[in-house]
């Protein structure tokens, strides 16, 4: 029996997991959970990645408290933030939330240096104002980035910090938007072009490579090797989709949605590029074909306003409640910016409905089922636009993350897809953090395909058809779609 500790830092919680490999089995416990979140400062959004990093310590002591001996330590987190560091390794200044308002305009500066397509054609990446790129050029003449020797990416830096080592782990380089994704080596030249010192970008590494040793300092049991996972938290939420075809689109659904595909080799066509999809490093040199859909985040902003305004707001009875409103009676696009920062949703979707000529949700349900149909129906174009532009055809849905919970949710999906969902797990990114830590530590072995067949071993999937519970048909999910003006291939 082995024991590894997976970290996972979310946008909204940091969790500290306990995996047990035994006998071709892995079981989760988990062993601290520390809240996350925006931290305004002075205007800016960054986040308390200290605060995170002593609730990763304190999870790493209760981990070797709990398994004796730990095999490994694994971190991964959401993308695309950094924390720079000086000539003596001292971290300079907090990092930024990707939510912060300082990239504004910047990606239509970007494109006036490189355009867009040469861009895409190299990264293969979405078009976020978040992409570390973008926060690069933001923060040009600022004294933290002229005095920057090295950016690491958020769980490289904590790794730093357990190991001394300075890298950067690949699936999580390829949010930064200066990442070949051909190639998948730093692409210095773009760098350059928009005078972003490629210096500062550490060497890279690949997932399930030793990344050193946590620090004696810190108090666990013997020599406790870190392993690079699947850092991104996406990437690692992959490995643990318990698929056992080919035939299959997935959603990590937790804070962002994440919908799309696994590919061998990136797609980096024009219409590709227009539909904004992302071409991410995945696991054994995949490749996360995906969009990003705003997810769960409108949910969580609407009962954090509410609870603000004084409101009850509580998750289940919030949800029993919209799943008695009727469906599609709002839509909102909720790919539409406005849902990008903090702030009061239910309003910002009031304003949306408006905006598109419907009558906006008059209770807190019909907010919520207007945020649950939209969701659905982002994910149903997101799906086939994903498998007409991979030329892929998809028989099921694997839903993996918090959203799995969501049995409403869940239902609409496959509602809205026309196609079979598959539910679980729901500590996606925590599972397949441990399996690709155990292939490194020698525990297990084989591709994707086999770690997939360990991890779903130990799982309660549950499975949703679509119209099992009379939801709306084909046609009205494409009527919806219109009232939005999405194009809904
Ligand atoms: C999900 C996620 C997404 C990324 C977003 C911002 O947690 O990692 O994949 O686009 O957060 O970093």
């Amino acid at each position: 029996m082995s024991a590894f500790a997976a970290v996972d830092l979310g946008a909204s919680s940091g969790r500290v997991i306990v995996g047990t490999v035994d006998d071709g089995r892995v079981s989760l416990h988990e062993v601290n959970r520390f809240p996350n979140g925006p931290v305004p400062v002075a205007g800016s959004l960054h986040w308390d990645v200290l605060g995170l990093y002593r609730g990763v310590l304190d999870g790493l002591r209760a981990a070797g408290r709990e398994a004796g001996a730990l095999s490994g330590v694994g971190i991964d987190s959401w993308a695309v933030d950094y924390g720079l560091l000086d000539d003596d390794g001292a971290l300079l200044g907090n990092p930024f939330h990707y939510r912060d308002a300082r990239t504004d305009g910047v990606p239509d500066k970007v494109f006036t240096a490189i355009p867009a397509t040469e861009l895409y054609a190299r990264t293969g990446l979405q078009v976020q104002p978040f992409n570390t790129v973008f926060q690069l050029v933001a923060a040009q003449g600022t004294a933290a980035l002229a005095a920057a020797r090295t950016a690491l990416l958020v769980p490289d830096l904590l790794g730093y910090w357990l190991t001394g080592a300075r890298v950067a782990e690949v699936t999580n380089a390829s949010t930064t938007g200066l990442l070949d994704a051909t190639t998948r080596t730093w692409a210095t030249d773009l760098a350059e072009r928009l005078a972003v010192d490629s210096s500062i970008l550490p060497p890279l590494l690949d997932p399930g490579a030793l990344l050193g040793h946590v620090r004696a300092d810190v108090g666990l049991h013997g020599a406790v090797p870190v392993w690079t996972v699947g850092s991104h938290d996406t990437a690692s939420a992959v490995v643990a989709v318990p698929a056992v075809g080919d035939d299959f689109a997935y959603i990590s659904c937790g804070t962002w949605s994440l919908v799309g595909l696994e590919l061998e080799s990136p797609v980096l066509t024009e219409e590709s590029r227009a539909a904004n999809f992302t071409n991410e490093a995945g696991v054994d040199g995949t490749v996360r074909y995906l969009r990003n859909v705003m997810g769960l985040w409108v949910l969580q902003e609407s009962i954090r306003t509410w609870n603000e305004a004084g409101l009850p707001a509580d998750l289940p009875d919030l949800l029993a409640a919209a799943a008695r409103v009727p469906a599609l009676t709002t839509v909102v696009d909720l790919d539409s910016p406005t849902f990008l920062p903090p702030g009061d949703m239910p309003a910002r979707i009031a304003d949306e409905a408006a905006r598109t000529g419907q009558t906006p949700p008059q209770s807190q349900a019909e907010t919520v089922r207007c945020i649950l149909d939209s969701l659905a129906l982002a994910y149903r174009r997101a799906v086939r636009q994903a498998a007409a532009l991979a030329h892929r055809d998809v028989s099921v849905v694997h839903v993996v993350g918090g959203g799995v919970r969501n049995e409403l949710l869940c239902q609409l999906t496959s509602d809205a897809t026309g196609l079979p969902v598959v539910a679980g797990p729901v500590e996606g990114a925590a599972l397949g953090n441990v399996l690709v830590q155990a292939r490194a530590a020698g525990v297990l072995s084989g591709g994707l395909r086999e770690l997939r067949a360990v991890g779903a071993r130990g799982l309660e999937l549950r499975r949703y058809e679509p119209g099992a519970t009379g939801g709306p048909s084909d046609r009205q999910w494409a009527a919806a779609a219109s009232r939005i003006a999405r194009d809904d291939r």
